[in-house]
């Protein structure tokens, strides 16, 4: 049986709406556990991480000296934790599953689960977050973890947040519907395995899936999936910082985390970007219970 290492991390360093820092107990709440038994795994919660409240730091206490990164020495303090927390759950034989916060966690998870392994990942979200501080045009770092787990530009030289082991070959974003024009660049330029809302109207969602996860699982030691809720529509996912029209479906969002379970190679993964102020009556925070369960397994016959 997988034993499944809930981690929290409860940040909005990150995002510009404040409350996904209370992502983590809202999924809890919503019954992350039982899901996940239900899913014949053995759920095991660690707690979340310890995160300043934003109110008491200064956004650009540390600067960078291009453009703007908001909160990047918290961010960069978050990261770290996080990074170890990973890793120390993946030399016990757990999976981690983290729950953000904002989307900038999954660059402590990206450095942890590519420390030791070769590692692949799907990037399900309606943005691309690919930006850098210089390109940034809101300088909120939860735009920007894909890049910095790349070591992308400026990010060339952060070890904090560097994932030497993840190679942008096996890297697939998947349901993109809000691309600034330097993420547009970075994609075609770098030949990133992206595919937009388009291509799911037009392909399915199985065959763009399949494609996606065999890109990222291809000649790695295993797959790490960030979920960011905002690649579901609104109508079914209206919790989330930075809601965009035109996403996916309930029935597409599972079919999809049922074929990340059957690769059988899932090695961790993070569900973000859940905010419960925006929320209506959990139900965001409940479909991240459920897409998780679907992730790792849970069938109905
Ligand atoms: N690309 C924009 C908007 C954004 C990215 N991720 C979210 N929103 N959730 C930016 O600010 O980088
Ligand atoms: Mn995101
Ligand atoms: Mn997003």
């Amino acid at each position: 049986m997988r034993n499944v290492r809930i981690i929290g991390a409860p940040t909005d360093f990150g995002a510009n709406r404040r409350g996904v820092d209370m992502g983590p107990s809202a999924i809890r709440y919503a019954g992350l556990a039982d899901e996940l038994e239900s899913a014949d795994t053995e759920p095991m919660d660690g707690g979340d991480l310890f995160v300043p409240r934003a109110e008491e730091r200064d956004p650009d206490a540390d600067a960078p000296p291009d453009g703007r990164a908001k909160f990047l020495g918290e961010t960069a303090a978050v990261s770290r934790q996080l990074g170890n927390e990973v890793a120390r759950a993946l030399s016990n034989g757990e999976t981690p599953l983290v729950l953000g916060g904002d989307h900038s966690v999954a660059i402590g998870s990206l450095s942890g689960t590519a420390r030791e392994a070769d590692v692949g990942a799907v990037w399900f979200d309606a943005h691309a977050d690919l930006n850098t501080p210089a390109t940034s045009p809101s300088g909120n770092i939860h735009g920007m973890p894909l890049a910095a787990a790349l070591g992308i530009d400026e990010f060339a030289d952060t070890e904090w947040a560097n994932a030497p082991r993840l190679s942008p070959e096996n890297i697939a974003l998947v349901g993109l519907r809000s691309v600034d024009p330097a993420e547009q660049e970075l994609l075609r330029e770098r030949g990133f395995a992206a595919y937009t809302m388009s291509d799911i109207d037009e392909h399915g969602i199985t065959d763009v899936v399949e494609e996606a996860l065999s890109i990222a699982t291809e000649g790695v030691d295993g797959l790490h999936v960030s979920l960011d809720l905002d690649w579901l529509d609104p109508n079914v996912a209206p919790g989330v910082g930075t809601p965009v029209r035109g996403g996916v479906t309930y029935r597409e969002a599972h079919s999809a985390m049922e074929m990340v379970a059957d690769t059988g190679v899932l090695r961790s993964m993070e569900l973000v970007e859940v905010n419960p102020t925006l929320d209506q009556h959990n139900e965001t925070a409940e479909l991240a219970t459920e897409l998780a369960a679907s992730a790792f397994g849970k069938r109905v016959l």
